[in-house]
């Protein structure tokens, strides 16, 4: 009886594992630069409810991070109507608001806690 001591069956499955890791590869090769697949951060506090600044700029079709930061002492809610999102932040704490990809434009935002509170964010 012959005992073979490298079967065929033993060795596709490294075949195959080596195949699916060049597939991967190239699909990764394929896909967007990772330059505009991360979010765009930009940085915003409320302080004696105002923003500050009132205008933030982010860059177009790239999701953005919109990190909230409060310094009163009150809660407040970062909300946008355009923007699709709404947020309470603590007293005295921050918060990041994440945001689709957006095309130019203008986005208006307020607090919906104290709604004379506004800012807008500048997308271009
Ligand atoms: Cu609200």
């Amino acid at each position: 009886m012959q005992v073979n001591l490298f079967p065929r069956r033993a060795v596709r499955p490294v075949r195959t594992l080596f195949a699916i890791t060049l597939l991967g590869t190239g699909v990764l090769f394929a896909s967007e630069p990772a330059s505009a697949q991360q979010n765009a951060s930009v940085a915003i506090s409320v302080k004696d409810h105002r923003f500050q600044p009132s205008q933030i700029s982010a860059p177009a079709n790239r999701p953005i991070s919109i990190k909230v930061k409060n310094l009163d002492t009150a809660p407040m809610e970062f909300e946008s109507v355009s923007l699709r999102v709404e947020k309470v932040i603590a007293a005295g704490s921050e918060g990041v608001v994440n945001v689709r990809a957006l095309a130019p434009g203008r986005y208006e935002f307020f607090d919906d806690f104290h709604q004379e509170t506004r800012g807008v964010l500048v997308v271009e």
